[in-house]
């Protein structure tokens, strides 16, 4: 399995994040990504290669215009307005207020985002682009006949909505790499999540839609991040009805329940008739990740990987979560090395 990975993710330094009510170190860090290569490398996976460049028009066919030219200008225009610190939303169009957007710089952080969780720094959407190349190459080396690639990128992407950044995402990396397989010949596309996280973003993108099945396993959003979206009862809405399957699983789930929510997710997958999977990968089920609340063990991993192999589909796994950083490489690369080991 190739792996696409750009250092250029580095330029995304996060200062801090506010968290339980205090300022605390990013949990998305670059650290993340040289632990994964390290596991990479001692695992015998194949060197990572350089994507090429993609261009904008992949991302404009799933986020909106402005909120593209927002990403582009936002840090510019908030050093401009002598803004010392990372920019962070924190005033919305809450339900109380008028849903608009005003023209100060402050107000549109809040308009374009969907939680404080996530702030705007120098150099953010230079990596976001990066993000988006990398995963578009594995998307290529797919389409061009490879049985599956894996994009090591960050940020990641799955909270990222047409329109709002949040959950540490900006640029919904699956949603592009699933859009790129339609335009490219591929009729049916299914979108996997098994990140802890509701994979928010991508069911809004393609909520309208029957070309692309979207599902996520995921902590209820009862009790998880992101709260407002992710429930059982959200299946799609007109022509797209019946094409999202949200799998949302208590606190404390263990591998057993996780597995079961698993094979009915492809279950679901096959009797769309999937030509091409997307898998979004993010490990934070794992049982000592700091943010999440699944108890899933590295062995849990390889298997689930496993699983997905025997699926037998065009597979590309794009990088997600996953925030207990000295595991991390061991459990992305337990679930690429199960799948390997089903498929080569
Ligand atoms: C891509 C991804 O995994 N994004 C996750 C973003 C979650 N950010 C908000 C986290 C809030 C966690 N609160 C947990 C409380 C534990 N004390
Ligand atoms: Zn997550």
């Amino acid at each position: 399995m190739k792996t696409y990975y750009s250092p250029k993710h580095r330029l995304r330094q996060p200062k801090a994040e506010l968290h339980d009510g205090q300022w605390v170190p990013s949990f998305e860090s670059p650290e993340r990504m040289d632990h994964i290569l390290e596991a990479l490398k001692a695992r015998g996976l194949d060197e990572p290669l350089e994507p090429g460049g993609y261009g904008m028009d992949p991302v404009l066919a799933v986020h909106d215009a402005d909120y593209i030219e927002f990403l582009a200008s936002v840090w510019e225009r908030w050093v401009a307005k002598g803004h010392q610190g990372d920019a962070v939303p924190n005033i919305w169009p809450a339900r109380t207020l008028r849903d608009i957007r005003p023209q100060a710089i402050e107000a549109q952080l809040g308009y374009y985002a969907l939680a404080s969780d996530t702030t705007l720094t120098e150099g953010t959407w230079q990596a976001a682009l990066a993000a988006k190349d990398v995963t578009l190459a594995a998307t290529e080396a797919v389409l061009a006949g490879d049985s599956s690639a894996f994009a090591l990128c960050r940020p990641p992407g799955h909270h990222a909505s047409s329109s709002q950044f949040g959950g540490y995402c900006f640029l919904n990396n699956a949603v592009i790499a699933a859009q790129y397989a339609r335009d490219h010949g591929k009729q049916r596309v299914a979108v996997l999540d098994v990140d802890f996280h509701h994979g928010n973003g991508t069911q809004e993108i393609f909520y309208r839609r029957n070309d692309v099945f979207t599902t996520s396993l995921h902590g209820d959003p009862e009790h998880a991040f992101p709260f407002f979206l992710g429930r059982a009862d959200e299946t799609g809405a007109g022509a797209g009805e019946g094409f999202n399957l949200n799998l949302p699983l208590p606190n404390g789930t263990t591998y057993r329940a996780w597995a079961d929510a698993l094979e009915t997710a492809l279950t679901a997958i096959e009797d769309f008739g999937a030509e091409l999977l997307v898998v979004s990968l993010g490990v934070d089920t794992f049982e000592n990740d700091p943010i999440s609340l699944f108890k899933l063990t590295s062995d849990d991993f390889s298997d689930y990987g496993k699983r997905l192999g025997r699926l037998g589909l065009p597979t590309v796994f794009v990088m997600e979560g996953g925030y207990a950083v000295a595991e991390i490489g061991t459990n992305t690369v337990n679930v690429l090395a199960g799948f390997n080991a089903e498929r080569g």
